[in-house]
């Protein structure tokens, strides 16, 4: 077999689905044995949209996937899904094409170290230079993105090295080894929960999926608990329940972090704790928590990385919760105060009232009316940006939806998640809220939708300003718009170029029917929102961020 057969088997082998690529020539060899596999390979157009297209489907199935890349160039733009499947921590394999084993350190042809250049963004950088240690480098990957933390892992293949052949065949998948709680850590959780007055739950990625969310919803029930969920994991817990505490994002207001500070008790579960997920190191303060802190994650590291915990439980949280979920408490009224507390202020937060702009649509309107109108267990994409504030502050999400945004913040992903969520579950809905900036920085893989067949729909914010930034700006420096200001494109005929349906909000239409008759599409729809710049976010408007005034705090 050749080495480039050995691979493709060994995804196979992995249950691997798609790879998504940008071709090369470093990597024919490659190409040529997906030819015939069941692996269907998606031909993307630029290698970002490839690999943000492996990172969703990671999110999606929690399981590895892979994308191809050229050397040099190709690798270099795929960097930037690199980087988000590490914040992210999603198993994505990325497979580089590299210059023959005879050119090597020569500084060849778009020769680039990968070990240097994804050193310190992957779990581990591989470089098949025999032959007969294919197989084996291959189960090892998929074996180091799983485990522990996942995260990125790079398989370095020299193009002369893909045509050699080989005796030793791929490998079957090595199983997957969770540690468990002990009877110990059940009892110790268990007193610390029933000695707090104010606990809360900090759940994070890891409850992502049926068997996660069933488990901390019956956990916090019968706990009385209420649930706080970590940046961009709105999706595990229902966001109309009682117990509801909120999503920890960025421009958390300040009622919040005030409600949020009175714990006395923090349970973070399958979250490794980073700035966003503990409001930039205050709940939990870090080093030296102000309330109790226990951490659980199946992986020693993150535990104590940053902020002290009173109790580490290594193991995996989900059978520690569904252990606690069938033990129902009686709690005191003071507990039941404090979940009232946390839910009344959520509801308010989370009903949406429009600034009324006269300068073009409020695109909350726009989210509000798409959130009441999608079905239930649509897939939801985010791209960076302000966009996405009214997203996560309006949309009541449940664990049937499907939240696919990134912790890293990188625009270009929402395009690329949503049609990665329409090829892998055609039968739900897929929606991308992205904005002028995001759209043409991967937008171009609407084509790759109209390629494959993956339907979603598109809701574009074109205010013709990088938003997010102008947000900081007017904060910063009221009335000196540099850098931020954006002339666009007609983004209505530029979606129908690409064969896509496409409706345009324009300011005074019936914003509800406009969306309705764009979900009701057959196929893929961008829903062009001519967007007002004076309703800049959903806490911020222009002229109170001039004024200095308090912005939605
Ligand atoms: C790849 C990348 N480049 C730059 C940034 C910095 N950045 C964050 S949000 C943003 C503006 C986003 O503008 P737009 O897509 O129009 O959305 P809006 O904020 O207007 O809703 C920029 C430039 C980033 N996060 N990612």
């Amino acid at each position: 077999m050749r080495v480039s057969d050995v691979i493709v088997r060994s995804l196979e082998a992995h249950g691997l689905a798609r790879a998504y690529c940008v071709p090369g020539e470093s990597y024919l060899a490659l190409l040529d044995a997906l030819h015939d596999s069941t692996v269907k390979t998606i031909v993307c157009r630029h290698e970002s949209g490839a690999g943000f297209m492996a990172v969703a489907e990671a999110k999606m199935t929690g399981k590895p996937t892979v994308f191809m890349v050229s050397r040099g160039p190709g690798a270099t733009n795929g960097s930037i899904a690199v980087h988000v499947a590490e914040q992210d921590a999603l198993p994505v394999i990325v497979l580089i094409g590299q210059v023959s084993r005879e050119e090597r350190d020569r500084g060849a042809f778009q020769e680039v170290d990968y070990g240097q250049f994804f050193g310190g963004m992957t779990k581990g950088v591989f470089e098949v230079f025999e032959a007969d240690k294919t197989a084996e480098t291959m189960a090892r990957a998929f074996r180091l993105a799983v485990s522990g933390v996942p995260g990125p892992v790079a398989v370095v293949l020299p193009e002369d090295v893909l045509s050699d052949e080989t005796a030793r065949l791929p490998v079957s998948p090595y199983p997957m080894a969770l540690p468990r709680h002990t009877t110990e850590d059940t009892t110790a959780l268990q007193s610390l929960i029933d000695a707090a007055q104010r606990p809360v739950v900090l759940a994070g990625a890891w409850f992502r999926g049926a068997r996660g969310a069933q488990a901390l919803a019956r956990f916090a029930e019968a706990q009385r608990i209420p649930v706080a969920v970590t940046w961009k994991n709105q999706d595990v817990f229902d966001n109309g329940s009682p117990l509801y505490a909120g999503h920890i994002a960025f421009g958390a207001p300040r009622a919040q972090r005030e409600i949020l500070a009175k714990a006395d008790l923090i349970v973070a579960a399958g979250t490794r704790l980073g700035d966003i997920a503990t409001l930039n190191y205050t709940f939990p303060a870090a080093p030296e928590p102000l309330q109790q802190l226990v951490q659980i994650y199946p992986d020693a590291a993150p535990i104590g990385k940053v902020a002290r915990p009173t109790l580490g439980i290594i193991a995996d949280p989900i059978p520690l919760f569904e252990a606690l979920g069938h033990q129902p408490r009686v709690v005191s009224s003071a507990r039941e105060s404090w979940i009232s507390t946390n839910n009344n202020f959520i509801r308010g937060f989370m009903a949406f009232k429009s600034s009324m702009p006269t300068d073009g649509v409020d695109f909350g309107e726009v989210v509000v009316a798409v959130a009441e109108l999608a079905p239930k267990n649509a897939v939801i994409t985010t791209d960076a940006g302000n966009i996405s504030t009214w997203v996560h502050r309006h949309w009541p999400m449940t664990p049937k939806n499907l939240l696919l945004g990134g912790i890293a913040g990188a625009m270009g992903l929402g395009v690329p998640a949503g049609v990665a969520a329409g090829l892998v579950d055609p039968e739900r809905m897929t929606i991308v809220f992205v904005g002028d900036g995001g759209i043409l920085m991967t937008g171009q893989e609407l084509a790759t939708a109209m390629q494959y067949g993956a339907r979603i729909k598109i809701v574009l914010s074109d205010n013709g300003s990088y938003g997010t930034i102008r947000t900081h700006q007017e904060r910063h420096y009221p009335h000196r718009v540099s850098g931020t200001a954006l002339v666009n494109p007609d983004f209505t005929q530029w979606a129908r170029s690409f064969g896509a349906g496409a409706v345009t909000i324009a300011q005074g239409d019936d914003v509800r029917a406009k969306v309705s008759e764009a979900l009701a599409e057959e196929g893929t729809t961008v829903i062009h929102v001519k967007a007002s710049q004076e309703a800049l976010s959903a806490y911020a408007t222009l002229s109170a961020l001039r004024g200095n005034e308090a912005v939605g705090q």
